[in-house]
């Protein structure tokens, strides 16, 4: 079901007192918007060996939710290092971040393997953020349309409508993330008319009604609002700007 939703990407960052600290800075900061009826869903992605501490620490109930990073597509076995989504599911995830481009880029994930991972997340009964977005050269190049439509085809839309409707899309420009620079809300507007049209297309009128698409890639306090403010960004994958609660909750409040 379409909802706004806000979700804090840590990636591997903090020490585990830290990470203890920060959730419940975030709770106790963000605490009173994230009650009100209008508040969006709030999501907090830890490390996972902060996962099941920082959950205990999230008011039970209450708009919090816990997610992981990544998982292993396996449901268990001998894959030393690895964690299924059975395991992030039993300490409490609800959500799981998959396709982030820094899981794409730096340890080589691509669409067949993320649509095994995904398939695991959801016989898990997580919720996948499904992440996509293109690199510099191919927005200069004017492919970027082309490239977020073959993610989408190859990554996402082999799922079956009940399965399709579990996930929460988030676009996050390569460009975007980590650099400071951040697309325009015209920009962001742009692609997130294109996914939607494109869900509506493969699926129907109504699933692209119902999704859940996320912008991300250095979405923070100071430019949350006007990003939110477009009619299909239903909220942000935020990075750095989650580890700072005051400004996290600015972010949560920017609907
Ligand atoms: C960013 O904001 O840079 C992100 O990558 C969020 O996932």
């Amino acid at each position: 079901m379409r909802q706004n939703l806000v979700a804090g990407n840590w990636k591997m960052n903090l020490t585990y007192p830290e990470a203890l600290a920060l959730v419940e800075e975030i709770t106790h900061v963000a605490g009173e918007a994230a009650a009100t009826a209008n508040a969006p869903e709030i999501v907090v992605c830890p490390p996972f060996p902060f996962l099941q501490s920082v959950g205990e620490k999230l008011p039970k109930g209450s708009k919090f939710h816990l997610g992981a990073q990544n998982c292993n597509q396996k449901e268990s076995g001998a894959f030393t290092g690895e964690v299924s989504a059975k395991i992030l599911a039993s300490v409490g995830c609800e959500y799981v971040i998959l396709g982030h481009s820094e899981r794409r880029q730096y340890f080589g994930e691509d669409d067949a393997l993320l649509g095994q991972k995904l398939k695991a997340a959801l016989a898990a009964g997580l919720k996948p953020i499904f992440c996509v977005g293109e690199s510099l050269d191919t927005r200069e190049a004017d492919e970027t349309f082309d490239f977020i439509g073959k993610q989408l085809t190859d990554g996402l839309f082999h799922l079956s409508n009940e399965e399709f409707a579990q996930v929460v899309v988030a676009y996050e420009p390569i460009w975007a993330i980590g650099t400071g620079r951040t697309a325009t809300s015209a920009q962001a507007q742009e692609v997130h008319a294109f996914i939607r049209e494109q869900i509506a297309r493969t699926y129907d009128a109504q699933a692209a009604l119902d999704t859940t698409i996320l912008y991300g890639g250095s979405a923070n306090a100071q430019n949350a609002k006007e990003l939110f403010a477009q009619p299909d960004v239903d909220g942000g994958l935020i990075g750095g700007a989650s580890l700072k609660a005051a400004d996290f909750a600015t972010i949560i409040q920017s609907f």
